[in-house]
Formats: structure tokens, sequence, C-alpha cells
């Protein structure tokens, strides 16, 4: 067990920095037993600190510490304290030049933060905290400084030497060796620096700005991945372009650097104008991607570029303030996302995963606000609720504002705030005094955790004409925070007519011309609106575009639900109302006796759904997919995860069965005829033919089985590969399964990005993917405990998508879980801590699955030594 708690840290306790640094120069000597870095600082006291007298206290974590100098001097050791953890020099000039010398060794890291090599490079990942593994620095987002950085190393094993900024000068050194020296014009917090050294070959292309500006655009990757840039460097265009469009931001820099590596915690990185991306986030081709990657790709690629203002040029105060360039950035990459494709497909993914992960996350014993108050190790608040809440945060003041006044309000905010670190507060305020609207109670969606819930009743009164919608609002404790405040929700709906028509939204008797959709604004604990001038009883479209993060409770009929699913004119709402329809229907088989009967009714629908080719082909592949089973579990109380299981594969099952000729006709139909193209287009007929064979697979239908084999001997692009792939995985044909992922895996072992693939396409199913085969995956030469991706590809994909396996009654998938959390936690405390979460939500399930979750988490809790990370995630969950 270990001795000591770790710290909390608190958003109240934030204090200025007693120094600030004006310039950093870096020296990194790279060798292959390890790095030596120089450190010359020009720091001075903050005049805003009240502590005129502090010492100053410089971060680090696992240095060696070689020398220290002031102003050119030697310091002895009696002058300095090298507490580990910090470095304190109690007596200091106002005004002063600090050198250090350290000894690190990136070759030994495996945590992935700091400095590290992945496939033979050097590469580094500084945010949060990870600069403090590199030298001693105040690391913290607050002290922005210029930054030097001249990397040397050998030049024949790393030819190609990156950092922030613009290259100013580079030569030749003794023993074969080489430097490049960078430099970054931009004052920056140290967690956007970034270093890469390696062999890479150079993509390069070119961007020219809205003011007439050259831009060099430049991929690294290994030689291996050449063909596999051209996608990424494309998206990067449409988003400079598209930033240029809607925010008017144009690239600051002259070059602007995107960086592969394979070993990486999570998806990419912001660095200034050094991007570094997990490769399976940026390489993508027509044989070795899904359409899924190439969207992710764009998305990603974006963010990462449109933090270049939302994060880099306006930063954050504290960690506390992440949602202020998450959320906010998770915002716009999802705007250009909608623009780039279909934007309610776009918002049903979207709103997919919130409803699925953050609403649970909302609901379990992490819950935080979006601005946590507190965290022991920030690393693990990187969540849904900072991203994806955060961005619903940021896009309901977008709806109360409207468009133009929300744009007025972001100029405002980069103007005022360019070249600072800033607070949430900061934001709100930047789009109060732009709009002349009134936020503060707004504001607490940022204080406030737990997903609000509006319970609707409604009322319909023929005499005056009168329908009356009342709506409650509650938003539940969550660990902290009890009795709420009622929040400002905008609340989007609109009604339609018997006859499926709109109805004019009259709040007034005399009102003359209504818009038929409204944003009502709830601020209270309970409204009440009355429509006037309504003729027969109508049906509510609730809560369009899902205006705001939050549960609805209304009393739907299923008739109600199918009505809504052929005439809600909002595509969003329709395919809630399928989503509604399919839960209810499953939800009532939960349990039920084998033979039970599923609803004719959805089965109807579903035939209108799979033979409409009127309706956007991108919204039908959407409503087609029955609700996941991780989302009927958020739903549930006392979770019996067997059973949610069994239910949904009677209702996908008896789909399969009855609309078997219209499947089979929709795979015809879908079937591509001209070249691989990744656009909506085409990508909603790869979805509808895919699912079309999945379906057909679940049923065992042998034309279903000739399909997939032959889909998959032929298909020239991996989306047609996979989906063959995985309706043959999931199908009982053994034989074919086995071949199929043999044959899969001789044809790409070479390729990292689809290995990856192969793993979680059978960790992911229970068909493949019980315990004893996922123990084998594991001992998979292809297997690498360094390598994050595997491990979530392999111990991910079955903790968080095989549940039924995961939830195996008798409790070995929670005992397998914890084992490969505790074995992780020496060498990466950061995934472990993210492999950690399935186990958190022990309260969520019945009693049976329950109490074995938490003896696992308990198991965990009691390991030797354990990280701060996974301390905070299994005491958190213990005690909610
Ligand atoms: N800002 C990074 C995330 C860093 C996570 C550090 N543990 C990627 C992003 O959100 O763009
Ligand atoms: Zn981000």
């Amino acid at each position: 067990m270990r001795t000591s708690q770790p710290q909390t840290i608190y958003l109240s306790d934030y204090k200025v920095p007693a120094y600030l640094v004006d310039t950093v120069e870096l020296t990194f000597e790279l060798f292959e037993d390890g790095a030596r870095v120089h450190s010359t600082l020009e720091l001075r006291r903050n005049p805003e600190s009240a502590e005129a007298s502090a010492p100053l206290e410089l971060d680090g974590d696992s240095l060696k510490l070689e020398s220290v100098a002031l102003d050119g001097a030697k310091l002895a050791a009696s002058d300095y304290e090298d507490r580990g953890d910090q470095l304190v020099i109690r007596s200091v000039p106002d005004r002063f030049r600090l050198t250090t010398v350290t000894w690190i060794e990136p070759q030994n890291n495996t945590r992935l933060e700091g400095l590290y090599k992945s496939s033979g490079m050097f590469c580094t990942q500084c945010e949060a905290e990870g600069f403090r593994c590199i030298t001693y620095f105040p690391d913290r987002p607050d002290v922005m400084a210029r930054f030097r950085t001249r990397i040397e190393a050998s030049k024949e094993a790393y030819p190609i030497l990156l950092s922030n900024g613009n290259d100013v000068e580079k030569g030749e050194l003794e023993n074969g060796r080489h430097f490049v020296t960078w430099e970054d014009p931009f004052p920056k917090p140290c967690y956007l620096f970034a270093l890469v050294a390696g062999d890479l070959v150079e993509k390069r292309d070119s961007f020219t700005t809205c003011s007439g500006r050259d831009i060099d655009l430049r991929m690294y990757v290994e030689p291996r991945n050449a063909r596999k840039c051209d996608h990424a460097m494309d998206s990067l265009k449409r988003s400079m372009r598209w930033d240029e469009e809607v925010y008017g931001r144009e690239y600051d820099l002259d070059i602007f650097m995107i960086v592969a590596v394979d070993d990486f915690n999570m998806g990419a990185m912001e660095n200034k104008g050094l991007n570094i991306f997990n490769s399976s986030c940026v390489l993508a081709s027509q044989e070795t991607a899904t359409d899924i990657a190439f969207q992710r790709i764009e998305a990603i690629v974006a963010h990462e570029y449109f933090h270049n203002w939302s994060g880099n040029r306006v930063t954050c105060r504290d960690w506390f303030q992440l949602s202020l360039k998450e959320g906010f950035t998770v915002f716009r990459d999802s705007q250009f996302s909608a623009d780039m494709g279909s934007p309610t497909v776009k918002r049903i993914e979207d709103v997919t995963l919130l409803r699925t992960a953050q609403f649970a996350e909302d609901s379990g014993p992490m819950a935080h606000p979006v601005r946590p108050a507190s965290y022991m190790e920030i690393t693990n608040f990187y969540t849904l609720t900072v991203y994806e809440k955060g961005e619903e945060v940021v896009r309901m003041i977008h709806t109360l504002l409207g468009p133009d006044m929300f744009r007025k309000g972001s100029d405002l905010y980069f103007e005022r705030h360019d070249g600072q670190a800033v607070t949430t507060d900061d934001f709100v305020k930047a789009m109060e005094d732009a709009s002349g609207r009134d936020l503060s109670q707004f504001r607490l969606w940022y204080e406030q955790a737990g997903t609000p819930v509006l319970t609707v009743s409604d009322e319909f009164d023929a005499g005056p004409g009168i329908y009356r919608l009342t709506i409650e609002q509650n938003i539940p404790d969550t660990p902290g925070q009890t009795n709420k405040k009622p929040q400002h929700i905008p609340f989007s709906l609109g009604l339609l007519g018997q006859d499926g028509q709109p109805l004019p939204l009259q709040l007034e008797a005399d009102a003359s011309e209504a818009p038929t959709e409204r944003v009502l604004e709830l601020t209270e604990a309970v409204h009440t609106f009355d429509f006037h001038g309504v003729e027969a009883k109508p049906v509510p479209s609730l809560l369009r575009h899902f205006s705001a993060p939050v549960r609805v409770r209304y009393p739907w009929t299923r008739e109600q639900l199918l009505f809504l699913m052929s005439h809600d004119p909002d595509g969003f709402n329709r395919w809630d109302a399928g989503q509604r329809l399919a839960v209810d229907v499953i939800q009532s088989l939960v349990g039920a006796a084998d033979g039970s009967e599923v609803e004719p009714r959805l089965v109807e629908a579903y035939r209108k759904l799979v033979s409409d080719t009127d309706l956007d082909q991108a919204l039908v592949a959407k409503m087609l997919q029955l609700p996941s089973e991780a989302y009927l579990i958020e739903l549930a109380e006392n979770a019996d995860v067997p059973a949610i299981h069994q239910a949904r594969e009677t209702v996908l099952k008896c789909l399969a069965h009855a609309l078997r000729n219209e499947l089979l006709a929709c795979y015809q139909r879908n079937l591509e005829t001209g070249a691989y193209e990744v656009t909506p287009e085409a990508i909603a007929r790869r979805s509808l033919r895919n699912t079309a064979l999945a379906w057909l697979l679940v049923i065992n239908d042998e034309k279903g089985r000739t399909l997939a084999v032959s889909q998959l001997n032929q298909a020239d692009n991996m989306t047609d590969r996979m989906g063959a792939l995985q309706a043959l995985v999931n199908s009982d044909y053994e034989d074919d399964r086995r071949q199929a992922l043999d044959e899969f895996y001789n044809s790409f072992r070479d390729d990292p990005q689809v290995v990856e693939q192969w793993f979680s396409v059978q960790a992911a199913s229970d068909r493949a993917g019980q315990l004893p085969d996922i123990r084998k995956l594991l001992e998979h030469p292809a297997f690498d405990w360094k390598n994050p991706n595997k491990i979530r590809s392999v111990v991910g994909a079955f903790a968080g998508q095989n549940l039924a396996a995961f939830h195996n009654p008798d409790g070995s998938g929670y005992d397998f879980l914890a084992d490969q959390v505790c074995r992780l936690d020496d060498s990466n405390p950061q995934i472990a801590a993210r492999l950690v979460t399935p186990l958190t939500r022990w309260q969520k399930f019945a009693p049976a699955y329950s109490g074995p979750m938490k003896s696992a988490l308990e198991r965990i809790r009691d390991k030797d030594g354990l990280s701060r990370d996974v301390y905070e995630v299994v005491h958190k969950s213990l005690a909610g």
C-alpha cells in the first residue's frame, strides 16, 4: 500500500506565479544512453505576486541534476535544495539568469511523458506536466516564455531535428553529429514545447493565408508511412481555410509541422507549430484506414490546428480551466466536421458519445464539473466532461447568442486575451460583453456537476385551443455537491400537427407570425408555456438538435415515437425518436421469456428505413443502428448486462429474420460502382451495405456468408474489408471466422495501424473475444505492453466494448482487468488509470456484478506503490 496519500490541489488555492520567465534557451545533447539538457532561463520576480521574498521553486521529475549556475556563477550544493520534485533556491535577486544541466533517460521512459523514444525516434509530450521531466522549470501554464532550442544528435540516426517555431541555424559537429536551432517568436507555456529527432521522411505542401502569406506545411513520418499522409495534409489545408472563414483566424508562423509517432498516450498534441500525432490518428490510406478513421483523422487534425488560437495564442491560467481550450476547440472542430459533411449525422455521433459515456461519467463516482474544483492528478481530468460536456456548454452559448453575436464574442475574446493565460470566466465575459447578454446564471454550467433532468408534461385544452407544456428541471447530487441551483438551459422545440405538419408556436394569444421552431430559455425549477391557436393535441418534438446536455423525460407513446420517426423535420429528433422506440422495445424484453414477441411496429418501421431511398442515406445509415449495449446499460438501474445483451440480440435477430429480403436488396443497391471516394454519400453507401451484411450474419444467413467472404477477398478499401471481417467474426461460422482472421493478419502484419484494428475486432466480439481468446491475444507476437494503442485495442476493447464477456457472472473479466491495471501501473500510470474506468461504474450494476467489481477495485487499491493516477480513480470510485 502507498504510505502517503497524494495531495489534493484546489482551484481556490490559485496564486499568481512568484517568478516569471522571459526567455528559455535549451540545448539537448541526444545520445543512446540518455540526454543532457542545458537550460538557461531569464527570470524575474512577478510584480503581481504578493510574496515579495518567496524562494524560487522549480518543478522537476525524474531528473538528475548535474549543475546549477546563477548569473554565470556555479552554485554550491548548499545554495540550493534538490527535493526530487522541486529545485529550491532561497535567495535570488529580482532579475537573474539561471542555468541548469540535467541528465535524463528517454530510452527508459515508459510513461511517455516528457522526452521519450518511440520506434527509434525521440519525441516529447509535455501537456499537462511533462516538461518537468525534461528540465527544472515553473511547470504551470500561466508562465509564458519565448523558447530557443538547439538539438544535437547523430546525423545518421537522427537526420531530422525539430522543435517549435522556425529553424534559424544548423550545422555539423564532430563525431558524425549535427545540430539544428529553432526559435519560437511567440511566448508560450512550457506544456506546448516539443522536440522530435528521428530518421523521418518529409512530405511538403503549402498554404496561402487570407493575407497572402505562404505557409510551409510539412509532415514527418517513418519512411514506410510516406503514402499515408495525403488525407491529413488535405484535412489540414481545409482546417486552415475554415478557421479563416468562420472565425477570422489566420495562421501565425511560417511553418506548420505534423509528426506521426507510434507510441503515444492519447490522440494528438497541439504543440506550437509542431503538432505530434498518434500514428493511428493521422496516417490513412484507402487500403488501411476505414471511413471512420478518415473522419476521425480529419477531425483531430482540425482540432489540433484550431488550438493554435484556442489554446496556444490564448491559453489556460491553470489546469482547472482546461475546458477553456478543450471545450471551445471541440466545439470548433465539430462545427468544422459538420460543415465538411452532414451536420445532422455529426450531431448524432456527438450526442451518442455524450449520452453513452459522458452521462455515465456524470452520474458516477468520478463526476466533476466542466471546471473542476480540485484534483489529485490532472491527467485524470482529460475527461468526457471537460471535453464533450465542455463543448456542449460552448454550443449552448452559441445557441443563446446566435451565430453573429457568438462570432463577435469570439473575436473579442481572441483580441482581448491574445498572449494571455486566462479562465473560463474570461471567455464567458467576452461573450457577455460582445452580446450584451447576461450569462451569470449560465456560468453554473461550469460549476455544477451532474446531468440535469428535465421532466416534461403536457395538456391540451380544446376549448381555447391551448397546448400547455410544463418543464421541471432537477440536477442530481454528485460527489461533494448537493442541492443544486437551476441552470440556464436553451430548450429547442417544435410541435407537429396530426397531419405531420409543423405548427406555428404562438406563445401569446395575439401573436401573428409565429415560428415553427423556438428556443425556450429555462431558468427556473419549473416553467409553463402556453401555445395558442392549436386545434388538436400536437406531438411535441422536444430538445431539437439536442440543444442542451440534459436528459428529457416525457411519457412518449410508441405511436408518438413512430410518428416523429417519419415526420419530424428535425433529422436529429427523427433519429432520436427511433432510438427511444428501440430502447423501449429492448427494455421491455430484458428478462422476458424466450420467444417473446418483438413489437411488430418497430419491425415495420425498420422495414421502411432499410428500403427508404428518399431520405438522406447517411441519416438512414445512422437510424438503422440499434442503441448500443453501453447506452442501454447507462439507461438502466441495477444493470444485468447478460440480460440486456440477450434482449438486444433478440431484437436484432428478429429484425434480421423479418427483413432478410430487404437487407439483401439494400446490400445490392449500395454496391460500389465507381472508384473509391471518401464523400458523405459514398460513406453512407458503405455503411448501409456493411450494416446489411452484419445483420445477415447475425442470423447465420448462407447468402450473407457468401457475400461477406467475397467482399473480404475483393474489397479495395479497409471499410469494406473490415465490414466483412467484423460480420464474419460476429457470426457462428467458426471456420470462416478463423480463416478470415488469419488471412487478414497475414496480409497486414507489417502495418501496426491495421494490426490494431485486427486486435480490436476480436477483443470487442462476444464470439471471438471470450477471456481465453483475450489472453491469447496478449501473447501474440504483435502485442506490445509498451504501446498504448495495442493495450487499448485488446484490453480497452474487451472491457469497454465486449460487455457481455467482460461482465461474465463469474467475475473473471473484472479480475483480468485488475491484473492488467496493476501490471501497467508501474510502467504507464496514465494508461493504467484510463483502463480502470469500466470498474469505476460498479454501483450501476446488479449486486451479482457490483460486488465482484468492487472487490477488483479493492485489489488494485491494495497494490504496493500505487501511482497517484490510479490511486485517485480507485479511491474516489470506492468512496463514491
Ligand atoms: N491537448 C492534448 C491532450 C493532452 C493530454 C495530456 N494528458 C490533445 C488535445 O486535446 O488536443
Ligand atoms: Zn484539445
